[in-house]
């Protein structure tokens, strides 16, 4: 399998995060992508290559252009408007207050177009998230062109990111933009596996109302997980997109039996739905020991998770989303690329 990864990830690695009311170093850094490098070719996954430019009028027709301006400029902003530091959100539009008017004020924009503030925005962030994107679009052109398989390893990841807002380390949304370029390639239908451990709101908000992209989520209930505030079950799809989302929301300390049970629901719905591309959200942070998580999958598991989504006999994309476990992200990220390619 070919592996998509720019060197460009590294302009984004902020020096703080808000996590439980105290700054810390971020989950989401630069050395994770390290360790999976290591383990890719420590596996033989030897072909690793730099995308080419990302392909700007596909996020242009993904993003809002006021959003895209935003990240963009959002630090020259934040350095001209007399903030020391990095860019983080700390005033939100909450319930019975207005969402449609951005505020001109940088610190009210910010709160305006970030879902949360654990995601700081930096002088790199925007050429980052780019890169990101373009290894996913590069990772799609490959599958397009006639191989099985692909992965993008994306950084900074995508799930949380809708077409106006981020957050959850996400700015940009890599598997939503592949899932539209295998559409507009010719497939009529294209199905999205997320299996990170936190719902992938905006994914799910992206297509909710589009009945040639079916989305499944394997996730932490939002009752107890974030993003909190959506990724319940009873989320099934709007308008032509009505029975196309399937969310799988478990509860603390689920186990490997519990999660795969949901996998095989989420595979049989991709394969009902008749799709003709999959795009795979690939998180590994429903790890027993990742930081911010709390299911209970151990490394072999995600061996097997890719051997029952390599079933499908889908031309794949793989996305790179979180993991935090850092020694073990590279083992857990190829295991199931590994599992994928035995099936
Ligand atoms: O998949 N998303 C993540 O791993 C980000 C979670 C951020 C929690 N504050
Ligand atoms: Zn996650």
């Amino acid at each position: 399998m070919k592996v998509f990864f720019s060197e460009d990830h590294r302009k984004h690695f902020p020096q703080a995060e808000l996590n439980g009311g105290q700054f810390v170093t971020p989950f989401e850094r630069p050395s994770r992508v390290e360790y999976v490098l290591a383990r890719l070719k420590e596996q033989g996954f030897d072909d690793i290559v730099a995308p080419g430019r990302p392909d700007m009028r596909a996020i242009h027709a993904m993003c809002t252009p006021d959003y895209l301006e935003f990240l963009e400029t959002a630090y020259a902003q934040w350095k001209a408007g007399g903030y020391g530091g990095e860019v983080i959100a700390a005033s939100f539009p909450a319930r019975r207050m207005h969402f449609s008017r951005p505020p001109r004020e940088i610190d009210g924009k910010v709160g305006y177009y970030a879902l949360s503030s654990e995601t700081a925005i930096t002088g790199g962030t925007w050429d980052a998230s780019l890169s990101s994107a373009a290894s996913a679009q590069a990772a799609q052109a490959h599958v397009a062109s006639g191989a099985r398989s692909a992965f993008a390893l994306c950084r900074p990841p995508g799930h949380h990111a809708t077409a106006d807002m981020y957050g959850g380390y996400c700015f940009i949304n890599n598997a939503a933009l592949v899932a539209e370029k295998f559409r507009s390639d010719g497939a009529e239908r294209v199905a999205i596996v997320d299996i990170d451990f936190h719902h992938g709101n905006g994914t799910q908000d992206i297509f909710y109302d589009r009945g040639d992209v079916l989305f499944t989520s394997l996730h932490g209930a939002p009752e107890d997980a974030f993003p909190y505030y959506l990724g319940f079950e009873d989320e099934k799809g709007s308008g032509a997109g009505e029975g196309m989302n399937f969310n799988y929301a478990m509860a603390p300390g689920t186990s490997y039996d519990r999660w795969s049970e949901a996998l095989d629901d989420s595979v049989k719905q991709v394969r009902a739905f008749g799709a003709e591309a999959l795009v795979v959200s690939l998180g590994v942070d429903a790890y027993k020991e990742d930081p911010i998580s709390f299911f209970k999958l151990d490394s072999p598991d995600f061996m097997d998770a890719g051997r029952r989504i390599g079933k499908l006999g889908l031309p794949t994309v793989f996305c790179m989303e979180g993991g935090y476990a850092i020694e073990a992200v590279g083992i857990n990220t190829v295991n199931v690329l590994e599992g994928f390619e035995g099936a």
